[in-house]
């Protein structure tokens, strides 16, 4: 009846003996030190954007989030190599027979229902991430939520899969890597005829690196020029790159209208201020960088007002949130809360010059907010109005 059908293919189809526990265990602990990279500062930047009222987040080191961001989007680009090996290394187990008696067949079920889930995590949270840091948003779910929603079950399934395999990676990494174990039932053949193992670990180790030095010109000004994949090249007015012009961002003309006032708003005291009254205060300078949650960043000097000159204007102290909002109507970022311990900090500045030149229209003319150790997203541009919050 089935004439004409290829059959299914068994495990012992596969008999590459490339494909072993020695070589998937080597590989999967890259994969889990990467993953384990990717998921702390994924957190980190979620609660940066994101702050719990009883999470207080560091100021200093003014690079940090610069720092975990590349770290986070670097682990990614390094787990994909990663992930296309050990998955092909393991891919044939999946036609492996489930096996007769009840409770084998239960566990064996849950061991593969945790793979499925373990996979299928990674693939997504790889291919969102990348698409992320190439803001190619072919999807209709909200990144971040989902992102971070699937980073926590993709992490739940490795813990149970690590759990799981122990007994086969401790065997795996206690013998040589060519050494034939008892685990890779699929092998038939005693040695390739061209690859090793090691070869291939090597070819592994040495995709992922380019994979990084191709990608990392997104942190590292150095390595900018080899950066074929880095998305951000590093140009743009006043030698910092632009993520959102002012024009995509349609406040073109809010931002040059003559009749602009900073408006700041203290309860009920208010107080509106043109641009060169706000030149008049007390002028600080800082060396700040831009960190995209992209991935990209880029330092640049900011020249402005302190907030705590701003709030004393309208009787409050620094010791408070404030909420900022843009002149940009809509959007993700045209509301910001900045949590006391960043209004009270030296370093964080209402910005109207860069670079040694005025604020250009797309860094964010009239002003704009600059805090150091925190994501791109929260450095508002065009900013309409600050706020104590109640
Ligand atoms: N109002 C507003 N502010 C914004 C944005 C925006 O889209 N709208 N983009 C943010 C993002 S994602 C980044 S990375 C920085 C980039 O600042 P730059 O264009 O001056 O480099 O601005 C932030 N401020
Ligand atoms: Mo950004």
């Amino acid at each position: 009846m089935a004439r004409g059908f290829p059959r299914r293919p068994k495990e012992g189809d596969f008999s590459s003996p490339l494909r072993s526990a020695a070589v998937a265990a080597r590989v999967g602990l890259w994969l889990g030190v990467c993953f384990g990279i990717a998921f702390l500062t994924g957190l980190y930047s979620h609660f940066s954007q994101d702050t719990p009222p009883w999470l207080t987040l560091p100021t200093r080191p003014v690079n940090l989030y610069r720092w975990t961001q590349g770290l986070h989007v670097l682990a990614g680009t390094a787990a994909v190599p990663l992930l296309i090996v050990k998955l092909w290394t393991v891919y044939p187990r999946l036609f492996a027979r489930f096996p007769a008696g009840r409770r084998d067949l239960v566990l064996t079920g849950l061991e593969r229902g945790s793979i499925a889930i373990l996979g299928g995590g990674s693939i997504f949270q790889l291919m969102t991430g990348l698409q992320n840091t190439a803001q190619w948003y072919p999807w209709r779910f909200n990144f971040r939520g989902t992102h971070y929603a699937v980073a926590w079950i993709t992490i739940g399934a490795l813990l149970v899969h690590i759990a799981v395999k122990l007994p086969v990676i401790r065997a795996a990494f206690g013998s040589d890597v060519e050494a034939r174990q008892p685990s890779d039932r699929a092998v038939t053949a005693e040695r390739s005829a061209g690859l090793s193992r090691r070869g291939l670990l090597r070819a592994t180790w040495l995709a992922s690196g380019v994979a990084v030095l191709t990608t990392a010109g997104i942190a590292v000004p150095a390595l900018r020029r080899v950066s074929v994949f880095g998305v951000r090249s590093g140009s743009g007015p006043q030698d910092l790159p632009v993520n959102k012009s002012a024009r995509a961002a349609h406040v073109t003309a809010r931002a040059l209208d003559p009749s602009y006032r900073l408006e700041l708003r203290n309860g009920n005291t208010v107080r509106r201020l043109r641009r060169d009254e706000l030149l008049a205060l007390p002028q600080a300078a800082r060396t700040l960088p831009i960190a995209c949650v992209e991935g990209w960043s880029a330092s640049a000097r900011w020249s402005g007002v302190q907030l705590r000159d701003l709030l004393a204007i309208v009787g409050s102290s620094a010791d408070v949130d404030l909420v900022v909002r843009s002149l940009q109507v809509g959007g993700a970022y045209s509301v910001m809360d900045l949590p006391a311990n960043f209004v009270r900090d030296d370093d964080t500045l209402l910005a109207l010059g860069l670079n040694g030149e005025d604020l250009s229209i797309d860094h964010g003319f009239p002003c704009r907010i600059i805090a150091p150790a925190r994501p791109g997203v929260l450095q508002t541009k065009w900013v309409a109005s600050i706020e104590v919050a109640r």
